[in-house]
């Protein structure tokens, strides 16, 4: 087990048309009780960052700092993120790649989720006509 203090989250939005979005997010982090159950341990909110984000082609980084609360993490199979839309009903937005990137209380860095070619059907969206879930597990490889 490692014991993360920080998650840096970089994705970048895909060059296609309607796939930006000036929706909020949140990221979830859950661990795997008895029973195969999840267990919602934090959900931060995306932070603000001072420009445009999740426009058409561009990359976006957020860091989330749990250095008060670090996070246990004990593998894939044990601990998983997801990325949450919260609000903004019809402005479904679809990534080109997501990685993410856990910083250990010793400094060192590890890949806790990477994904560069984000699937061209895996929309973030809701609202009665949403082209996909309003949320994605982020962690993980593919
Ligand atoms: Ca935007």
């Amino acid at each position: 087990m490692t014991t993360i203090k920080k998650i840096i989250v970089v994705h970048s939005t895909a060059n296609v048309k309607d796939a930006g979005s000036d929706a909020v997010f949140e990221l979830q982090i859950e661990r795997l009780q008895p029973g195969n159950v999840w267990e919602l341990l934090v959900n931060p909110n995306f932070p603000s960052l001072p420009h445009d984000e999740r426009e058409r082609g561009l990359t976006d980084l957020y860091s989330f700092d749990f250095s008060d609360h670090p996070i246990d993490w004990s593998g894939q199979t044990s601990n998983r993120i997801a990325m949450r839309m919260l609000t903004r009903e019809g402005d479904g937005w679809l990534p080109k790649s997501i990685f993410v990137i856990g910083i250990e209380s010793g400094r060192n860095a590890i890949v806790l989720g990477s994904h560069p070619a984000w699937p061209r059907t895996g929309w973030f969206d809701n609202g009665s006509d949403a082209l996909g879930p309003e949320a994605h597990i982020i962690s993980g490889f593919s």
